[in-house]
């Protein structure tokens, strides 16, 4: 008998084929009454695949008695009560490295458009604006010092990539990194003052609610630019519009947002900032790779192994 499992959102075509050839899937996306779905599988079902985004509160988790694993589409486990999931010991995996690349590139890419304007550059050549006259100049980034909040397994890769970009690099993380040489700062106010880019790749959930506060976007500065490819919730969000509309802030590059997919309107009509649809991980090779590792994970454990990537 296959194992059940409750899927919350869909995922790319290969992992719901792989997950139907091996599971009997419970697709909760599809259910007019979401609790009665569960209540009507909750003694059969022993996993759950989620996202990142749509994760596994702890009411989830206690609907489902017979849960033994919750498999994570992302590698931020943020939206999962962890604490409740191993208080009832279920394993939870998540979908870490594979994303690192695309999603430091996504970092790079926001550093680079704020800096040399791309959108802005785009715009002047479609409104006409060139053949009247040539375009403001723009920044560089060769020789600048770049901050980064969460020099972890992303965080590293986006530090690699800025320094062949010519990039000074400092971060700021609860403990100092082994191995590295960049500058590490215990404040994050202090690093805010002394970079000209902060870009935030740390986790969400309650230890980083708003750890970019209105005194760290003040010490960004009108000359700096803050990047967001973490959690919306890093950031105090009020406190980010505010500062670029009083521009005490210079620029912004963001990827993530409080509510997503709402984004605050007052940032559609700021050329100084660019915005992307919570899309750090989003090419097909890396997304199929973290779809690769759900369906992994999960075959891992019913097969009797270790899982390969528990949180
Ligand atoms: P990771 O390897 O665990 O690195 C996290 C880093 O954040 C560590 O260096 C850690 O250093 C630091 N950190 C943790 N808690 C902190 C705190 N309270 N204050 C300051 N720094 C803290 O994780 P990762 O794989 O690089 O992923 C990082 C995050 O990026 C994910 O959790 C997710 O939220 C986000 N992400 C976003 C996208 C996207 O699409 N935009 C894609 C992938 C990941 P210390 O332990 O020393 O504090
Ligand atoms: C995903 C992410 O887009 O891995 C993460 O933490 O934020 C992204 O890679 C997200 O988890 C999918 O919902």
């Amino acid at each position: 008998m296959k194992p059940e499992l409750v899927m919350v959102g869909p995922m790319m075509p290969h992992v719901m084929e792989a997950l139907d050839s091996d599971f009997t899937v419970h697709r909760l996306w599809e259910a007019e009454d979401r609790q009665a779905l569960l209540a009507e599988v909750a003694g059969k079902v022993r996993a759950i695949a989620t996202s990142g985004h749509l994760g596994a509160d702890a009411a989830m988790i206690d609907a489902l008695p017979k849960l033994e694993i919750i498999s994570c589409y992302g590698v931020g486990v943020d939206a999962i009560d962890l604490k409740h999931a191993a208080k009832r010991k279920v394993i939870v995996t998540n979908t870490p490295e594979v994303l690192n690349d695309d999603v430091a590139n996504m970092a790079i890419a926001l550093l680079l458009a704020t800096s040399r304007e791309i959108v802005n550059g785009d715009r002047y050549v479609r409104a006409g604006k060139w053949l009247k006259g040539a375009m403001h100049l723009t920044r560089a980034i060769r020789g600048r010092k770049l901050g980064i909040l969460g020099l972890g397994r992303i965080g590293k890769d986006i530090a690699r990539k800025a320094e062949v970009f010519g990039m000074e690099i400092a971060y700021h993380g609860r403990s100092r990194q082994d191995g590295v040489s960049y500058s590490y700062y215990d404040d994050l106010v202090e690093m805010a003052r002394d970079c000209d880019f902060l870009v935030a790749i740390c986790p969400g959930g309650p230890a980083t609610d708003k750890i970019v506060n209105r005194a760290v976007l003040d010490a960004i500065g009108p000359e700096g630019t803050f990047i967001n490819v973490a959690r919306g919730s890093v950031v105090d969000e009020a406190a980010l519009v505010a500062a670029l509309q009083e521009g005490t802030l210079g620029a912004a590059g963001l990827d993530v947002f409080a509510e997503e997919p709402k984004v605050p309107e007052a940032l559609f009509a700021m050329d100084q900032v660019v915005l992307q649809p919570h899309a750090a991980s989003a090419t097909q090779e890396t997304r199929r790779a973290m779809g690769d590792l759900v369906v992994d994970n999960l075959r891992a454990h019913f097969a009797g192994k270790p899982v390969l990537t528990p949180v």
